[in-house]
């Protein structure tokens, strides 16, 4: 495909175009998710579980102009260290690329530029979703209307109780979006294995997504299915402490007019300095297991469309 503002690596670009399996990254946890040096290793440590997964990793930025499809040390390096590094959704795509600053993509910029490239798995930590607070604020991620369109797997740990969970699932159902627990029957609150929240639908093994990812995008649906993994148990943070830190943020938030783009980084920032190190575990931990997990249904979908 010929697209100017699209640049693929050459790596992801020959994998792409034998088939061979690929897995996409977000860079917005890199720049403004986790502190440095955690993000940087973080980030080479994903692509690494990856490769060994039997998958190529790309991670998507935005960089000189274009959405970059893979990046090299250098790119990781730029995006984990700059200041000011911009974060990028659906709407902030235009005046980025336009200036050719460097840019970080949210869940929403990132399943922009895997579905552009052809990728159908992309690994994350946790999703953005309905705010608590929505009725006032009407804040709602726009990663919930580009998991709408995008034809990607998406694999989280659910998602943070920054958000309003009840809400942001039945958001889920109301666009259409497939939503899978993983050996689980209920929604996972990203440090802690499970929200109570129930789910309609599980998978046990990679193969029984990639049949669903199949089925999904033969008939012709648009959209992503969801595959939402919990954090293993033994790297689960304490529930009470972050429920606390959460809340407490929540009241900073409001205190200080925290609007926008910034509340989500706001919060993820007040979490993790409110509850230690335990929390950036549990961060690290989570989407490593993410990154297991995404490599081997980007294998299994190779395997089921190349059969
Ligand atoms: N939730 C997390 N960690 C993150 C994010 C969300 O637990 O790093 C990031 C993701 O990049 C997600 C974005 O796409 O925040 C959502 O931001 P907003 O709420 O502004 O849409
Ligand atoms: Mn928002």
């Amino acid at each position: 495909m010929v697209n100017e503002r699209l640049n693929i690596s050459e790596e992801v670009q020959e994998a792409l175009a034998s088939g061979r399996p690929v897995v996409a990254l977000e860079s917005t946890i890199v720049a403004h998710g986790m502190p440095y040096p955690q993000n940087l290793e973080t980030a080479k440590h994903l692509e690494s579980i990856i490769r060994e997964g039997g998958a190529v990793p790309a991670t998507i930025a935005v960089m000189n102009g274009c959405i970059q499809v893979g990046c090299d040390e250098d790119m990781l390096y730029r995006l984990a260290t700059e200041k000011g590094v911009i974060k990028v959704s659906r709407r902030d795509l235009p005046m980025v690329l336009a200036s050719g600053k460097l840019g970080a993509t949210t869940v929403s910029g990132t399943l922009i530029g895997a579905d552009l490239a052809g990728i159908r798995v992309f690994v994350t930590g946790g999703i953005g979703g309905v705010h608590r607070g929505v009725a006032d604020s009407w804040d709602v991620s726009a990663d919930l209307p580009e998991l709408a369109r995008a034809r990607v797997a998406v694999v989280s740990a659910g998602a943070k109780s920054i958000l309003d969970l009840p809400k942001t699932l039945e958001s889920l159902e109301t666009k259409g979006v497939t939503v899978l627990g993983y050996k689980t029957d209920f929604f996972p609150a990203f440090f802690v294995p499970s929200s109570g929240l129930p789910l309609v639908h599980r998978a046990d093994d990679p193969m029984t997504i990639a049949r669903a990812m199949e089925a999904k995008w033969t008939l012709g649906l648009e959209g992503a299915i969801l595959v939402a993994n919990p954090v293993p148990v033994e790297h689960a943070a304490d529930s009470n402490a972050i429920q606390q830190a959460t809340d407490a943020a929540l009241i900073l938030a409001e205190e200080q007019g925290v609007q926008g783009k910034d509340v989500t980084p706001f919060l993820l920032q007040q979490v993790a300095k409110a509850t230690g190190g335990e929390s950036l575990d549990a961060n690290r931990a989570l989407v490593a297991n993410n990154a297991r997990l995404g490599a081997a249904i980007a294998v299994a979908y190779a395997e089921q469309i190349g059969a």
